[in-house]
This record gives C-alpha cells, sequence and structure tokens, in this order.
C-alpha cells in the first residue's frame, strides 16, 4: 500500500509544471471563494423562497381560518312532552293545521299515521303495502307524498282521506322529503340534497352539504323552515340547519339526552322534525320513541 501511494504522488509532482506549482494556492483560494459565493447565493435564494412560501402558506391559513364558516351551537329547549306510539319506526313527520303526519318505516311495518298533536294519539292510519319501506313525508297542498328507502317509487296519498294517488318513479334512494312551498327537497343517505318538482317529482338541481367545509352525509328525515332546511343525521342525536343555496351548515342543534331511563329501553335513534309555524315551535322524535317532544332551538 505505501509503496502505491508513494508512485503516485511521485507522478504527480513530476507531471506538475514548477510555474504552476506556485500559482496553485492563489487558485484554490479562488474556486474555494466562488464556490462559496455561489453555494451562499444559492442558500439565501432558496431561504428567500422558502420563507416567501411560508408566508403565502400562513397567509393563506389565516384566510382559510377566517373564510371557516362560522357554525352557531343551539340546543333543545323542551316546552312538552307527548306520547309517541312505540310501534313507529319514525320516517318522516309533517304539522299542517294543526295536525300531525307520520311515515313509519320497516318492510311489512309501515304506515301513514295522522296524529293529535296535543296528545300525539293516532287518530287515522293505513298500512303501506308490505314490499315497501316507508320513508320521508312532505305535503305539497292536498297531496302527501311518501318516498320509499330502496323501491325508488314515492306514493301520494290524500291528505284527508289518505287515498292513494298517484306515484313517482326516482333513481337512487329515497330518506327524508320536505316541501319548500316552491320544491321538494329530498335526501338520500348521502351529503346530497335533491330538488325536486312538486308536480313531476323530476329532479331540477342539487346541493353538497358541508359541515365546516367537511361533507355531511347520512341526512335523514328534512324539515323545510323559511328557506332553511333542518335535517336530522342518522344515527346522530343532533340535528341541523341547512342552507340550501349554499349547502353550508349554519346551525348545530344538540338534542342529546332527551329520553330518559326506561324511555330508552327498546328506542331508536333520533329521527322525525317538523315545524308548526303558528306557535314557531318543532316537534321532534325518534324511531320507537315513547315520546314526542314539542321543542324550541334556542342559544
Ligand atoms: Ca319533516
Amino acid at each position: 500500500m505505501g509503496r502505491t501511494r508513494h508512485t503516485k504522488g511521485t507522478k504527480k509532482r513530476a507531471a506538475t509544471p514548477a510555474r504552476t506549482t506556485a500559482s496553485r494556492p492563489l487558485r484554490v483560494w479562488l474556486v474555494a471563494a466562488i464556490a462559496i459565493a455561489v453555494v451562499g447565493g444559492v442558500w439565501m435564494l432558496r431561504s428567500a423562497s422558502t420563507s416567501q412560501a411560508s408566508s403565502a402558506n400562513a397567509g393563506s391559513a389565516v384566510l382559510e381560518a377566517e373564510s371557516q364558516p362560522v357554525v352557531r351551537s343551539l340546543r333543545v329547549e323542551v316546552l312538552r312532552e307527548l306520547s309517541h306510539e312505540r310501534d313507529a319506526y319514525t320516517q318522516g313527520l309533517v304539522w299542517w293545521n294543526g295536525q300531525l303526519f307520520e311515515s313509519a318505516g320497516r318492510y311489512g311495518e309501515s304506515t301513514l299515521r295522522r296524529l293529535d298533536p296535543q296528545t300525539g294519539r293516532v287518530e287515522q292510519r293505513i298500512d303501506v303495502s308490505a314490499e315497501y319501506f316507508g320513508e320521508g313525508l312532505a305535503l305539497v297542498d292536498r297531496r302527501l307524498i311518501m318516498l320509499t328507502w330502496t323501491a325508488e317509487r314515492a306514493f301520494t296519498y290524500d291528505r284527508d282521506s289518505f287515498e292513494l294517488g298517484e306515484s313517482f318513479r326516482y333513481r337512487g334512494e329515497g330518506w327524508g322529503l320536505c316541501y319548500d312551498g316552491r320544491r321538494l327537497v329530498m335526501s338520500d343517505g348521502s351529503d346530497r340534497l335533491t330538488f325536486r318538482d312538486p308536480d313531476t317529482f323530476e329532479p331540477i338541481g342539487e346541493q353538497r352539504v358541508r359541515l365546516r367545509g367537511q361533507p355531511l352525509r347520512d341526512l335523514n328525515e328534512l324539515e323545510c323552515v323559511d328557506g332553511a332546511v333542518y335535517a336530522n343525521v342518522w344515527e346522530e342525536d343532533f340535528l341541523v340547519r341547512i342552507d340550501p343555496e349554499t349547502g353550508r351548515v349554519t346551525h348545530y342543534i344538540d338534542a342529546t339526552g332527551l329520553l330518559q331511563g326506561e324511555d330508552r329501553i327498546g328506542a331508536e335513534v333520533l329521527n322525525g322534525i317538523a315545524y308548526d309555524p303558528t306557535a314557531e315551535t318543532f316537534y321532534i322524535t325518534g324511531k320507537w320513541w315513547p315520546k314526542m317532544f314539542e321543542v324550541r332551538f334556542v342559544d
């Protein structure tokens, strides 16, 4: 090894002219200085652009936070409790003129009911054909329109006689339904609301619902109130108020703890929301709940 190193050194020295050997330190320093300048310049440029990028990122984060919509939190103030038939697997609830209409689901157990809002007593009831799983319910003039879950059929019933009228076909699942006086709003278990013509049931638009910027799926029973859409969310103890023009959730309504003690035995999820515009109160209940509540949503 020592021999090889020596040979190489000797060879190198022999190949190097004497005058070049004399100016080598200067050249080395020049090269080093240029290298330092280049590396330093690149580093400064990079840090400048990184710092610009960081401040740009910080700026957009601030903007994003500022543009992040504020969701108001409300709670449920219970004004009154009324009874609710435990055999109703509630899917749709509608208030009209001192009456409550309710649609209930499950195969072989689906029904349409008229209730007395003062007591919750069932005053009229018809069974839905066992092949259909009843879902959301809306009132358009004299027609109650009831969705079915997966049969892609909506049935109409006369508001007073419950006589079956025309039916509509649609694509996909049916969950919740409400009527805002101009169009029907329908949920299908996703984050989508579909707007439909109330006469033809044809889709005329849709909106995706976002809670704090994130898709809010499992939208279930609906209620159209003064241009807003209130919704149950499947398997959740909260409701939301949605601006249907933007899809944004504007209010989050905590409805935990409504049922207490033995009332919870056999009761399923919170579902069913109806609005009484004369009293400006809501009726809410759940599937197989023994009670319904007349409530206000308050700060
Ligand atoms: Ca409703």
